[in-house]
């Protein structure tokens, strides 16, 4: 499991030392229309600009096997899904994922970008669908083997600016798209709570702001955390 160990003299933190594998996990989270896809794009390209190994993916998904448990949640068939079985295929995605693709990555010390991932679990099953969030953290642990994001970026919007925003896209309405207003008012609640609990490892961004202006925003926090944990986390040896 990646972990940062922080160093503490005299109550300063003065460095990070790594343990366990070399590369970083960062994850991109957010309600619907906020924004992350495109983040992660332009991040994957910045980051490769400055030499370092970087992964892109997604959750539910990013196997095969992930990619068809992701068609399964998301198509609409008139059977109601039960909230348990949501989340027990989330978890099935994620676990398969994580093992297949997230975690050789960061044993090769890639940078690996994930749009969402753990996070996107406790908010919408746990704040949208109202299961217990401490049950779901215990479920998230199993699923990943105890993997943790190492940095967690979080697009913030009101709720009906995003859901415009992916009509006004034509994109197209999935199962959870469909879900009404206070149900995605709820994960966004959630979100920023996560996000007010642990706020060394979730950074909150506007996600009302342009792409551009995020981008920005996005690199000079990402810039600053890759120092903190040194120069060549994620870069190739030779480099
Ligand atoms: P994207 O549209 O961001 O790819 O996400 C697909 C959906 O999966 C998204 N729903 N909407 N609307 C959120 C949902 N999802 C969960 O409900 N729990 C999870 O743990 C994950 C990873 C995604």
């Amino acid at each position: 499991m990646p972990t940062y160990f922080r160093t503490r003299r005299g109550g300063e933190q003065v460095g990070l030392k790594r343990k366990g594998p070399r590369g970083v996990l960062i994850t991109l989270e957010g309600v619907e229309g906020s924004g992350k896809t495109t983040q992660v794009q332009r991040l994957a390209r910045l980051l490769r600009e400055e030499g370092y190994r970087v992964l892109e993916t997604r959750e539910p998904g990013g196997t095969p096997l992930a990619e068809s448990i992701r068609r399964t949640l998301l198509k609409s068939t008139g059977e109601r899904m039960d909230p348990r079985c949501e989340t027990l295929l989330i978890l099935a995605a994620r676990s398969q994922h994580v093992a297949q693709v997230i975690k050789p990555a960061l044993d090769e010390g890639a940078i690996v970008l994930c749009d969402r991932f753990v996070d996107s679990t406790l908010a919408y099953q746990g704040y949208g669908r109202g299961l217990d969030v401490g049950l779901l953290r215990r479920l998230n642990r199993f699923a990943t083997g105890g993997l943790e994001p190492d940095l967690s970026l979080l697009f913030d919007l009101p709720i009906t600016t995003g859901l415009a925003r992916r009509r006004h896209n034509n994109l197209e309405q999935n199962r959870l798209d469909r879900e009404s207003r206070r149900f995605h008012t709820a994960v966004r609640r959630g979100f920023l709570e996560l996000a007010a609990r642990e706020p060394r490892r979730i950074a909150v961004f506007d996600g009302t702001k342009s792409a551009e202006t995020l981008a920005d925003d996005v690199a000079s926090i990402v810039r600053r955390f890759l120092r903190r944990g040194g120069r060549t986390i994620g870069k190739p040896a030779d480099s």
